[in-house]
């Protein structure tokens, strides 16, 4: 029996050694230490033993099995080495090799023109408000001022959904919501999109953007709108940036100007981008008609207002050297990728 036993435990370590998997490691476990193993059956069979032979064999049964299961540990723990070398020597990764490029697009220059356009008004105090590019003629026409038989209004100017609705022609009718349901002061920016019934070419498109600004307070003037503007374009353009007020007529401003920057690029001396005069056209301009503040229930004598309105494509296509309006809504890579 001790013979046996010896044997057992000699043949299970030195099977244990030449193990090679967590699978063998679990079969050989199975084979002598599971209930049905062979050394568990011998240990069991030590009942038939005589008494006086019990102990003896008892001590050296526990003897084989611990150096059993000492074998059984360190194979286990050769084995988790042996995987876990095989695993890193698997897993390596070649930091030399060349990397997968992430082709990252662009903002479209529209989309740069007007953040730098929100950038500087934000700055200044302004805040940004939106409003349906579908609105109604009320409040694209009548609230601001112009009069019945403007040709604006006509059939070949504005795209009309019905009678009353329309695809706003500029962003006014935004201000005009925002004067009805905001008490003054009032000190808001309203870019978005706009459309005019005009057959396309390089400087017209029937979808444009316009970035128009509004402020209405107690005491606004005229002076304020200059030196804001002023300010304004100075920041878009440079230090010595000067600008100019032309008298002009809008139907919802009096008086109302277009204004005009020294050129960009010569600083004034006259070149192609001015086309000689030294002043390019930036925006038009103007003190609130009394009847448009009247019309959205702010007090004319109370208060006072001043507005201008800008074209973001032209701003855009004058900052990037855009020589075609219709290259910003074609949506052609080959053309936006260069910005
Ligand atoms: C312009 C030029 C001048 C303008 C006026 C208003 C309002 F709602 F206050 F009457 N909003 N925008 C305005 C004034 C727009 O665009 C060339």
């Amino acid at each position: 029996m001790e013979e046996k036993l010896q044997l057992l435990g000699k043949e299970a370590i030195a099977a244990l050694a030449e193990a090679e998997d967590v699978k063998e490691l679990e079969n050989l476990r199975v084979k002598y230490l599971g209930k049905k193993g062979e050394l568990t059956e011998l240990l069991r069979s030590m009942g038939s033993l005589p008494k006086e032979e019990r102990p003896r064999m008892g001590q050296v049964a526990n003897q084989v099995r611990e150096q059993v299961e000492s074998a059984m540990n360190e194979a286990r723990k050769r084995i988790g080495r042996l995987e876990m070398e095989a695993r890193i020597a698997e897993e390596t990764i070649d930091i030399t090799m060349p990397g997968k490029t992430f082709v990252q697009g662009t903002k479209h220059p529209l989309t740069q023109a007007l953040d730098e356009l929100k950038a500087v008004f934000i700055g200044m105090g302004f805040s940004v408000v939106e409003g349906p590019e579908v609105d109604t003629v009320v409040n694209n026409f009548d609230m601001l001022n112009a009069p019945k038989n403007h040709p604006s209004r006509e059939m070949s100017d504005t795209f009309y959904i019905n009678e009353k609705v329309i695809l706003r022609t500029q962003t006014s009718p935004v201000q005009v919501r925002t004067m009805m349901n905001t008490k003054p002061p009032i000190r808001v920016i309203s870019p978005g999109r706009c459309f005019r019934n005009d057959t396309p070419d390089a400087t017209h498109s029937p979808m444009f953007n316009q970035l128009e600004g509004l402020v209405v307070d107690k005491g606004s003037t005229l002076g304020d709108l200059k030196g804001s503007l002023e300010i304004f374009a100075r920041h878009l353009f440079g230090e010595h940036t000067q600008i100019k007020f032309r008298p002009h007529y809008f139907p919802f401003t009096e008086p109302s100007a277009e204004v005009d920057v020294t050129c960009f690029k010569c600083g004034g001396e006259g070149c192609s981008m001015c086309k000689g005069s030294g002043w390019i056209e930036l925006l038009g301009a103007g003190m609130v008609h009394p009847n448009v503040l009247r019309n959205c229930g702010i007090d004319p004598e109370i208060y006072s207002g001043w507005a201008f309105g800008m074209g973001i494509d032209r701003i855009a296509m004058q900052k990037y050297g855009i020589d075609d309006i219709r290259l910003l809504y074609e949506n052609d890579l080959r053309f936006l990728s260069q910005f």
